[in-house]
């Protein structure tokens, strides 16, 4: 009865707004900050418990990543690091928007009961919080905090602050802690620097050192640029860093601005002609590299896709000289893209031998499927992704990488060298930080300038992305990784025709935004107008 009387105080602090209706999309919630107050003490609400159940730590994260200023959002964090059990999301979305207090905590006890947590039995919640850049965040930061008031007298509770931190860190930090690790940006920093000294120290000779000029990277006017800076303080890396925070947030800069785009970010231009650039997003959690054409009107991309070719090209090479001299069975070795990765990205990576999975939009899907394999590996079209390794496996490395037992130089190497890149990506989610590290180290051991890396292992086939706003963006269902549209009836055969007339390139596909009230429109084709044509045409059909 206590506790039901100071959770419906604490509630009463926050009403939501009226006729807005909330939903935990693919990356939290998400709207425009003024609106997200009592949201955000509801999902500490739900941090708390879920942090109960699991008797483990849990991330809140207050950032709206590469949306505008004005806009803020909350995502949860699971013990793993990742993204919260999806079977959690429904609970998040009644609370988010339970119309009073005293709906809010009927169903609140409603849930701890159906779930069965456990409240008595002495285990009390730890939620690590974290916010990006945006000002909006202290008033939600404490939003959060209050959520503690509520909850306290449930069971107890700590909320640690961790401050201004990027997505990917708090992530980290809330997986670290509950292995048993430090949870601290110091940790953090020790681990990416130290396994970046180690993968430099096993780069072989030839190429090795070639390319020592400098990277410069926009970071979107976002958390991204102080923590970078940080980062290489503790590294002897040619960086520099441009839209640190003092122009607006993702205003005309970014990796998102960059990709969808391709346009020049702001900061840079005619002399920066040619030379190995970066974009990070709002809140540091994508990456793409790009160059500036000499007129200093157009970028070259490098999207994520192509990331994720030079790290598996990367990566198969180290796993081949394992296999050479492996007894112990073989390793598997898998690529996760989406519907969006460029055609001529998943030719590629087929026609190098590799396994290539798609799954449905979203971090949560693609980090799954990565999760399946010894090494797994996933990034998006728009730079999200990481590598991941099995624990299974990181035991075999260890004793592969003890050249003592038996093994050659050459697989030590290999392995020392994947161990190294175990250290540097992030284990929990996509990290630009992790991301751009491992990129300046595997161009270093090729050699390659970001020019060799754009054209050596395949060109892009031109695309076209297009949104389509319409009155209900439920009516249309895809199936096959969102590759087909199943309802509503007739329109894949629509789209069929259409991808019809720009054979054998053409590929086109539709599937309702999950962050936007848009219908989104993909198209593929040989020739830029091709690409554009069908694109229009579909958009026509859906609209
Ligand atoms: C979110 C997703 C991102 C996805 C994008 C698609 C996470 C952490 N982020 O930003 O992976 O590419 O949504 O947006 O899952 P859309 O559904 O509006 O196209
Ligand atoms: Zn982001």
């Amino acid at each position: 009865e206590e506790q039901r009387s100071a959770l419906l105080n604490s509630s009463s602090l926050f009403p939501p707004p009226p006729g807005v209706k909330f939903s935990y999309g693919t990356s939290g919630f998400r709207a425009d900050a003024s609106l997200l107050e009592s949201t955000v003490f509801r999902v500490g609400i739900l941090a708390a418990l879920r942090s109960i159940h699991t008797r483990s730590v849990i991330g809140l994260m207050i950032t709206a990543s590469h949306n505008r200023l004005s806009d803020n959002g909350i995502k949860v964090a699971d013990p793993s690091g990742g993204m919260l059990a999806q079977n959690w999301e429904p609970f998040a979305d009644a609370i988010a928007n339970a119309p009073d207090p005293n709906s809010l905590v009927q169903l609140v006890y409603d849930f701890i009961k159906r779930v069965n947590i456990r409240l008595d039995e002495g285990f009390s919640a730890e939620v690590f919080l974290g916010r990006d850049t945006r000002p909006s965040g202290i008033s939600l930061l404490e939003a959060a905090k209050q959520a503690k008031l509520g909850i306290i007298s449930i069971i107890g509770s700590t909320f640690t602050d961790m401050g201004i931190v990027t997505t990917p860190q708090l992530h980290w930090m809330v997986r670290s802690r509950n292995k048993g690790g430090e949870a601290s940006e110091q940790s953090y920093y020790n681990q990416l620097s130290t396994s970046f000294r180690c993968l430099l120290d096993y780069c072989p000779g030839e190429g090795c050192g070639n390319v020592d000029d400098e990277l410069i990277v926009d970071a979107a006017d976002g958390v991204g640029g102080e923590k970078l800076e940080t980062l290489k303080s503790k590294l002897s890396l040619n960086v520099q860093v441009r839209n640190r925070g003092a122009g607006v947030l993702n205003d005309g800069v970014g990796a998102d601005y960059v990709q969808k785009e391709k346009l020049v970010p702001r900061g840079f231009g005619p002399p920066d002609a040619g030379k190995r650039c970066a974009s990070l997003d709002g809140d540091a959690d994508r990456l793409v590299y790009f160059s500036v054409s000499s007129d200093g009107n157009a970028v070259d991309l490098v999207d994520g896709d192509k990331i994720l070719s030079l790290f598996s090209v990367f990566l198969k090479e180290q796993l081949d000289v394992l296999a050479e001299e492996e007894e112990g069975g073989v390793v598997s070795f898998g690529v996760v893209q989406t519907a969006y990765a460029n055609g001529a990205s998943t030719e590629y990576l087929r026609r190098a031998g590799l396994r290539v999975a798609c799954t449905p939009t979203g971090v949560k899907y693609l980090h799954e499927k990565a999760a399946e394999y010894d090494v797994g590996i996933y990034f998006e079209a728009n730079g999200h992704g990481t590598v991941l390794f099995s624990d299974g496996f990181l035991s075999r490395l260890d004793s592969s990488s003890n050249a003592e037992i038996g093994g050659s130089e050459k697989k030590h190497g290999a392995a020392m060298r994947l161990r190294a890149v175990n250290g540097i990506m992030n284990q929990a989610v996509g990290d630009a930080l992790s991301g751009v590290l491992l990129v300046e180290a595997v161009l270093l051991y090729k050699g390659w300038s970001i020019h060799q890396w754009s054209e050596r292992l395949y060109r892009d086939l031109p695309s076209r992305q297009l949104k389509v706003i319409v009155h209900d963006r439920s009516v249309i269902e895809t199936a096959d990784a969102e590759t087909r549209v199943v309802k509503p009836a007739g329109l894949q055969e629509a789209i069929d025709g259409e991808v019809a007339k720009h054979s054998p390139d053409g590929r086109c596909f539709v599937r309702p935004s999950g962050t936007e009230d848009v219908v989104r429109v993909y198209a593929e084709g040989s020739t830029r107008e091709s690409a554009d044509d069908l694109a229009r045409s579909v958009a026509s059909i859906v609209d």
